[in-house]
């Protein structure tokens, strides 16, 4: 845990304010998902040249669209936006196996940025199938991540549940014909008691033996869960789309304090930071560290600050780049 200086900033309501304790939750922001997928546009704009398409927000963060659009990537949701003849980079959170389908009969240069984590829960969901197996897939309906790994099997092979409420409704099932996977930016105690209700209601259920939940977003969970009781208020920084970010802003709720989504400085209501002493900041898996500097900042212009860093875990995961785009060493 490290401790910088207190900052002071020099606006007039921050004079006569007490000092604000600001807990830094850590880890916090960019997965090695979200760092592969952004280096993999910037790598594809380096061999193509611009214009290169991207299907999808590459990850749900504005900052980090708006800073790729303005090196020549351009966004659009459907591969029938993509002109011929011009590469397409597919989003971090995968796509139904049509799209790829689509990409090769058109003759499209495709480059994939799913991450791999999610990758691996597309192949466990194909050996569940090769198996036999109906797969109940939790998840939230909608979202990219899921229609995408529904998308790699035929239709009906994959039911969605998105609660507890939701198991008592599945019909009943052959004896050892069902399996469970799930999407990586859930609740780990959501999902924790999904599939209780699961494996009660089916006892010879099989899941994948670790978690589907990503170690990125159960660590940043974990460290919000670390400083909520210490805190008054807490702030996430992340898009209003973004699985990942939300569950942190529930965690936070959960445990009783308020809690605000914000996407950067500007979201941030001064009244939030009166009459409190101790206020927690954290970031989704996709929210640049400087959109964390730039709220911290805000929050010191208006009351003078002493920024805490707590550490809960290490990461050091670094996902290999596709072929064809890897980088040599220098
Ligand atoms: O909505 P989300 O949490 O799945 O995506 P986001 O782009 O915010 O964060 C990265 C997570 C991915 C790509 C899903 F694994
Ligand atoms: Fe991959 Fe997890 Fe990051 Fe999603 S949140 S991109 S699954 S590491």
């Amino acid at each position: 845990m490290t401790s910088p200086a207190p900052t002071t900033s020099a606006s007039p309501h921050a004079e006569d304010a007490a000092l604000l304790t600001v807990l830094v939750a850590a880890p916090r922001g960019f997965c090695a998902g979200v760092d592969r997928a952004i280096r993999i546009v910037e790598l594809a704009l380096e061999k193509y040249g611009a214009p290169v398409y991207v299907r999808h927000e590459i990850v749900h963060n504005r900052y980090v669209v708006d800073s790729l659009k303005a090196k020549g990537a351009i966004f659009v949701e459907s591969l029938d936006q993509v002109p011929d003849n011009l590469p397409v980079v597919f989003s971090a959170h995968g796509v139904p196996k049509a799209v790829p389908a689509k990409a090769e009969a058109r003759g499209l240069d495709y480059i994939d940025a799913t991450c791999p984590l999610v990758s691996k829960v597309h192949r466990q969901a194909e050996r569940s199938h090769e198996a036999g197996r109906h797969i109940i897939f939790i998840g939230h309906a909608g979202h990219p991540e899921v229609i995408g790994t529904l998308g790699q099997l035929p239709e009906g092979a994959i039911t969605l549940v998105e609660s507890v409420d939701d198991i008592a409704a599945l019909p009943a099932y052959a004896e050892n014909s069902l399996s469970y996977l799930t999407q990586t930016t859930l609740s780990v105690d959501d999902t924790r008691d999904i599939i209780r209700a699961l494996q009660h209601r089916f006892p010879d259920i099989i899941g994948p033996r670790g978690e589907d939940v990503c170690y990125a977003t159960s660590n940043r969970q974990e460290a919000v869960k670390s400083i909520v009781g210490r805190c008054d208020r807490m702030i996430v920084i992340g898009a209003p789309n973004s699985s990942n970010s939300l569950r942190l802003v529930e965690v936070a709720a959960r445990a009783g304090i308020p809690a605000h989504l914000v996407q950067r400085g500007t979201d941030i209501d001064t009244a939030w930071l009166n009459d409190i002493r101790t206020i927690g900041v954290t970031a989704g898996a996709s929210a640049p560290e400087t959109l964390v500097r730039e709220v911290i900042d805000t929050i010191a212009a208006y009351r003078p600050i002493s920024e805490n860093i707590v550490v809960t875990a290490e990461e050091n995961m670094v996902f290999k780049l596709p072929r064809g785009l890897e980088v040599s060493p220098q």
